[in-house]
């Protein structure tokens, strides 16, 4: 597969996945189209085989375009592709560190995402208003009502993918508070995760933040109360294409400042147990996955998906050489993410 410039991109602004990528594209000045919902069916683009946005276009060894998702591996191929501002911190242990990173954003944080937007009644209706219109903008009230309402009871639906429940709801919230004030304090050591350059993790928790702090009004309300520095974070990642960096300018491990370890903590406390109560669930093919959770029940049904996102995480841990990944284990502990490597 290769790289065609501009690539085109199927995607939407309520899209945290769109989002964090689009603003890779435009950190890294790949030229890219973006393609809102149907406009890709519109250029007759092929279908991928999951449907799910962002979906890339790329070509295939037979000059054929093919449909690919998933934006982790994504990033990756882009990598090879375009060498210059790389979003993967050089130092394999800290790109590791920032792979499980952009794990947490992606599979954890979208579950604050999901949970706020479908949960409160201030933010279904604005969600319902306003994510059917983007893909017809000229649409007028009467037709947008009845896409209102289907996206709203789909979605609600579908609650219990991301495991928001009435037992969960808590849980998440506060992680979403604690999350805001860690990197808070992480900016105190500069504006990134891994230094004074952008990293991937930094673009996942960012993608999931456009909605939270920027879209949803419960979310972004509580943002602007604890954590305005963050809400001006993420306006700021939006477009880094001018951002001049150099390769030094990653944080080395010797240097890595206490804030980023705190943050793994987080990480460890609920993307740790959850992820591996999930995977354990899923391999055994059981209904409910039940975890503890900061002391309180975990408990929701099973997904597959991020059974397999647990195993890339340790097979990128399995990858690195043993000095790396004893620097990697040494860091993580008292973190609480052992747990996924024991
Ligand atoms: N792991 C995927 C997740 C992508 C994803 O879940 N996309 C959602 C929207 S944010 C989706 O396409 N859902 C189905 C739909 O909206 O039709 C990635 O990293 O790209």
């Amino acid at each position: 597969m290769r790289l065609v410039q501009p690539v085109q991109v199927n995607g939407a602004p309520g899209s945290p996945y769109t989002r964090k990528m689009i603003a890779i594209l435009r950190y890294r000045r790949i030229a890219y189209q973006l393609l809102i919902r149907e406009q890709a069916e519109a250029r007759g683009l092929p279908a991928p085989k999951v449907r799910l946005i962002p979906t890339f276009y790329f070509e295939n060894d037979d000059g054929e375009i093919e449909a690919v998702t998933d934006s982790t591996p994504i990033v990756r191929f882009l990598e090879g592709e375009v060498m210059s501002r790389s979003v993967i911190p050089s130092d394999p242990a800290l790109a590791f560190l920032n792979y499980l990173l952009e794990d947490y954003g992606d599979e954890w944080l979208t579950k604050a995402m999901f949970h706020y937007r479908w949960a409160y009644e201030a933010d279904i209706a604005h969600a319902g208003e306003i994510l059917p219109r983007w893909g017809d903008l000229a649409a007028d009230d009467e037709t947008i009502a009845p896409r209102a309402e289907f996206v709203r009871r789909r979605q609600i639906e579908r609650l219990y993918v991301v495991g928001s429940n009435e037992t969960t709801g808590p849980i998440i919230e506060s992680s979403y508070e604690r999350l805001l004030l860690l990197l808070s304090a992480q900016m105190n050591n500069g504006p990134y995760c891994f230094g004074a350059r952008p990293a991937s993790s930094d673009f996942a928790i960012f993608g999931q933040l456009t909605q939270l702090t920027h879209t949803d009004p419960t979310p972004e309300a509580v943002a602007r109360r604890i954590a305005p520095r963050v809400c001006a974070w993420v306006s700021v990642v939006e477009d880094l294409s001018g951002l001049d960096v150099t390769s030094d300018e990653w944080v080395s491990r010797e240097a890595v400042p206490m804030t980023l370890k705190d943050l793994f903590a987080e990480v460890g406390r609920v993307y740790a147990p959850v992820m591996l109560a999930n995977a354990a669930a899923v391999n055994s093919g059981a209904d409910a996955v039940e975890a503890t959770v900061d002391g309180a029940r975990w408990s929701q049904e099973p997904f597959p998906y991020q059974a397999k996102t647990l195993n890339w995480v340790r097979q990128e841990r399995a990858r690195l050489d043993p000095v790396d990944r004893a620097w990697v284990d040494d860091f993580l502990t008292g973190t609480g993410c052992e747990v996924l490597f024991a």
